[in-house]
C-alpha cells in the first residue's frame, strides 16, 4: 500500500520531472525528498544496480614502472605496442561489469586525449604517430559492447606549469573537463580524487570543486560525480576493499564538504555513511586486482585469486555499496592473461553462488508492527541446507532499515545466522551451512517506516 506520504512525494517528483527531463533542475539530492529522508535519483539508482565496475589506471606509469609520475616523463615513452581497447571492455564484460572508467590524466598530467590545454599528451607521442586518442577508442569500445565509460581527471598535475597558481590552473582543469565531457558523448561517472600538491612555483593549488561540480553537472546532467565529497556517490574511506558493515547511503555533507580531507570523523562518515544524513551520496569501493593501480610487470604473480576476488564482491556489493574494481592494462595496452582468467573465475563463482535460491518456492508472511519495527517469515516447503543469503531493500523508497536479525528454524529451534545494522540496495553474507525450514527477518529498527525487503538463501556450494 501507497502511504499517504510516499504518495504525496511521488507526486512532487513527478511534478518536476519536466524540469528534471528538460536539464533545468540539476540538484540530486533535491528532487525525489521533498518532506522527507532522502532517495536517490535515477542515475545514482542506475549507478548502484550496475553493482560492478573496472577501473583501467593506463598512462605514462605503465611504461616507466611507477605509481606516481613526476610529470617529466618523456611523451615519446608512450607507445603500447597491441593496443585494444575492445579486449578491455569484452574482459569487462564477461565478468559482468557493467562500466568502465579510465584514467584520461593521472597526477603525471600525461592526458590520453589530444588537448588543447598542454603538449604533454598522446598527441606527442608515437601512439598511433600521434593521431591517437585513446579517451576516444575507449569510449567507442564501452558503447560496442554496452557498457558505459567513465573518465578520472586528477586534479593534482605534476606537469602543467600552471599547477599552483591556482586561478589560472583551474581554468585549465576546466577546459580539460570541458573538452572531455563534451566530446565523447554520454560519459557516466566522472572521477574526482582529492590528491593536491604544490606547483612549480611552491605555492600549493587551491582547487575549486564547487565550481568543477556545477560545470560537469551543466555538461553532463545524467553523470554521477565521485569523490570524497560526492555530490553525487562518496569515496568508502580506504583501497582495501572493504565497505562499512553499517553503511548508509545517507550522509550528512557538512561532515566531508571537499575531498582531500583525513580525520577519525571524516573516515567514519566515508566507510559507514550517516544514519541522520540529509543528502543521498552512496559509496563506491575501489581496489585494485593487483598490488598497485599501474601495471608492474613484477606483479604479474600478484594478482588476487578469484575467491579473493569472490570476497571483496561480499565486502562491497554485499554492504550496499559498489565495486570498483581496478585491472590495468600493461604496455602492450591489454590486460594481462592472469588478470581476465581471475575475472573470468570470479564471475563463474559468484554465479555459482547465487544461481539457485532455496526460497524460490517460500511462503512469505510480511507484518509491521511499529514504524521502527516489521517482520518477515518465509516457510519453506521442507528442510534445506543453506550457505548464504541475500537481502535487499528497494532503495528507491529510500534506505531503511537500521537493525535487524535474520533467524532460521533448525532441528534445536530458532537460531541467529546474522545481526546486522544496515542492508540497503544488497546486503549479502555467507553462512556456515545450516539446515532450515523456515526463516525469519526481524527488523528491530528502522529511520522510516519498514517496506517489505526481499530475503533469498542459496544452497552451499
Ligand atoms: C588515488 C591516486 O593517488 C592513486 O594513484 C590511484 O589513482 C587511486 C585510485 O586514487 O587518489
Amino acid at each position: 500500500m501507497t502511504s499517504r506520504r510516499e504518495f504525496l512525494q511521488q507526486s512532487v517528483a513527478m511534478a518536476l520531472m519536466p524540469a528534471l527531463r528538460s536539464g533545468l533542475y540539476h540538484e540530486p539530492s533535491g528532487y525525489a525528498q521533498p518532506a522527507s529522508r532522502p532517495r536517490p535519483t535515477r542515475a545514482q539508482l542506475d549507478w548502484q544496480r550496475d553493482e560492478l565496475a573496472l577501473f583501467c589506471h593506463f598512462g605514462v606509469n605503465t611504461f616507466t614502472n611507477r605509481e606516481w609520475g613526476d610529470g617529466r616523463e618523456d611523451p615519446s615513452i608512450f607507445n603500447p605496442s597491441a593496443l585494444d581497447c575492445r579486449e578491455w571492455t569484452r574482459a569487462a564484460k564477461a565478468c559482468g561489469a557493467k562500466a568502465l572508467i579510465l584514467t584520461a590524466k593521472h597526477h603525471d598530467g600525461f592526458c590520453l586525449w589530444p588537448t588543447a590545454t598542454t603538449t604533454h599528451s598522446v598527441a606527442s607521442s608515437p601512439f598511433r604517430n600521434g593521431q591517437g586518442d585513446l579517451v576516444r577508442e575507449f569510449v567507442d569500445a564501452c558503447r560496442a559492447d554496452g557498457l558505459r565509460p567513465g573518465l578520472y581527471l586528477s586534479p593534482w598535475d605534476r606537469n602543467h606549469p600552471a599547477y599552483g597558481d591556482s586561478p589560472r590552473y583551474n581554468d585549465v582543469y576546466r577546459a580539460q573537463l570541458t573538452e572531455l565531457l563534451t566530446r565523447y558523448g554520454n560519459i557516466h561517472e566522472v572521477w574526482f580524487d582529492g590528491a593536491n600538491g604544490e606547483g612549480p612555483n611552491g605555492k600549493r593549488q587551491q582547487y575549486d570543486w564547487p565550481a568543477t561540480w556545477s560545470l560537469v553537472r551543466r555538461l553532463q546532467p545524467n553523470a554521477v560525480m565521485f569523490s570524497d565529497a560526492g555530490p553525487d556517490v562518496r569515496w568508502i574511506g580506504n583501497e582495501r576493499g572493504v565497505a562499512g558493515e553499517t553503511n548508509w547511503s545517507t550522509v550528512r555533507p557538512e561532515i566531508v564538504p571537499v575531498p582531500g580531507l583525513e580525520g577519525a570523523e571524516v573516515m567514519r562518515s566515508l566507510q559507514q555513511g550517516d544514519r541522520d544524513g540529509t543528502v543521498w551520496r552512496p559509496g563506491e569501493t575501489d581496489v585494485s586486482i593487483r598490488p598497485g593501480w599501474f601495471w608492474h610487470p613484477a606483479e604479474d604473480t600478484k594478482v588476487r585469486s578469484a575467491d579473493n576476488l569472490k570476497q571483496l564482491w561480499f565486502t562491497s556489493v554485499g554492504r550496499n555499496s559498489k565495486l570498483l574494481l581496478n585491472v590495468p592494462p600493461t604496455s602492450s595496452g591489454r590486460f594481462h592473461v592472469t588478470d581476465v582468467a581471475n575475472l573470468r573465475l570470479m564471475r563463474e563463482r559468484l554465479d555459482a553462488r547465487f544461481a539457485d535460491p532455496v526460497t524460490r518456492s517460500a511462503r512469505g508472511r510480511w507484518a509491521v508492527q511499529s514504524d521502527t519495527a516489521a517482520t518477515l517469515t518465509l516457510s519453506l516447503p521442507r528442510p534445506v541446507e543453506i550457505g548464504a543469503v541475500d537481502l535487499r531493500e528497494d532503495i528507491s523508497a529510500g534506505q531503511r532499515v537500521a537493525a535487524f536479525v535474520l533467524e532460521g528454524q533448525t532441528a534445536a529451534g530458532w537460531q541467529t545466522l546474522v545481526a546486522g545494522t544496515t542492508i540497503g540496495y544488497r546486503r549479502a553474507e555467507p553462512l556456515a551451512p545450516v539446515t532450515v525450514t523456515a526463516l525469519r527477518l526481524r527488523i528491530t529498527d528502522a529511520v522510516e517506516r519498514p517496506r517489505q525487503v526481499a530475503v533469498a538463501a542459496f544452497a552451499p556450494v
